[in-house]
């Protein structure tokens, strides 16, 4: 299988109305989602997506730096949803649950999502998420969700090592490399499909079967929010999206913003 993306394979017999009709693809890009959001801005329309081989600046939250070797499925889809700001915050869970139903349906993965935008196989990350929304008051101009999978390489060979303890690829855990256009395009397909759902029926189908892969629930949790950590029981994911905590002092905190580690003692 080569290793390179064929660019005439990405939309070949897609089968989406909207996402991915239009698709920009480079060898080499600072940023998908930056790439996305300057069309955006130049007035590109609900479904474009951009695609590179490699980034050189790839971004996670908090501008965090994403390593997005080749061999990965780095993308970046524009939306145009009639929402609120705080409704359409919530669309990094649609994106996870399109995620997590193609790796469990395509690869038979055991897949589980960690709040609020990753989806990891046996605990490591094999793919994070970053929604950027785009605002003029409270209208939604446009929301850019970007898809970063580390699909055909080895972690080991690829990644950095202060990333190989939580990081993982499809090809490590699968142990064979996997069809980028194939993956990209059921990707798309899902997401247009999950996409679709929460537009028609609010969040709270999409909340419940995200919900059934989120492995932190009733577990304890420490939570690193702005530089500050707390512990506490994972109770759940509310309508806002936020994660609820029970702290010890027995009172209930709802959480934003934050990275979730699981509480080994
Ligand atoms: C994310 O942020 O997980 C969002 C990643 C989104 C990447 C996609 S790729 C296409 C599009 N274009 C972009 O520029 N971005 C999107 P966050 O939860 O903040 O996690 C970032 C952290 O994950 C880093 O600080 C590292 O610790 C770790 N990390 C970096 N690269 C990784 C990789 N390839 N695999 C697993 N972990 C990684």
């Amino acid at each position: 299988m080569s290793a390179k993306i064929n660019v005439d394979m990405l939309q070949r017999g897609l089968k989406t109305r909207c996402l991915g009709r239009h698709v920009f693809f480079s060898g080499k890009v600072d940023s998908t989602n930056n790439w996305a959001k300057e069309l955006a801005s130049f007035g590109a329309g609900e479904g474009l997506v951009t695609v590179a081989e490699t980034q050189s600046a790839g971004r996670g939250r908090l501008d965090r730096e994403w390593i997005s070797p080749a061999g990965g499925l780095w993308f970046s889809a524009i939306l145009k949803p009639n929402l609120k700001p705080h409704e359409a915050v919530k669309l990094v869970f649609v994106a996870g649950l399109a995620v997590a139903e193609v790796f469990s349906e395509f690869y038979g993965l055991r897949v589980e999502t960690k709040w609020p935008n990753d989806i990891l196989v046996n605990r490591r990350k094999v793919c994070g998420l970053l929604a950027e929304m785009n605002t003029v008051g409270d209208t939604v101009n446009y929301v850019v969700i970007g898809i970063g999978v580390n699909a055909n390489f080895d972690v080991k060979k690829a990644l950095p090592e202060e990333l190989w303890k939580n990081a993982t690829s499809l090809q490590s855990e699968l142990g064979r490399k996997v069809q980028l256009e194939t993956l990209f395009r059921a990707l798309l397909e899902k997401l247009e499909k999950v996409y679709e759902l929460f537009m028609k029926e609010g969040f709270r189908p999409v909340l419940e079967e995200w919900k059934k892969y989120a492995f932190f629930l009733g577990r304890q949790v420490e939570v690193t929010i702005q530089r500050e950590n707390v512990s506490g029981l994972a109770l759940d994911v509310d309508q806002n999206g936020a994660l609820v905590l029970k702290l010890e002092n027995g009172r209930t905190k709802q959480v934003f913003v934050g990275d979730i580690r699981e509480r080994t003692r």
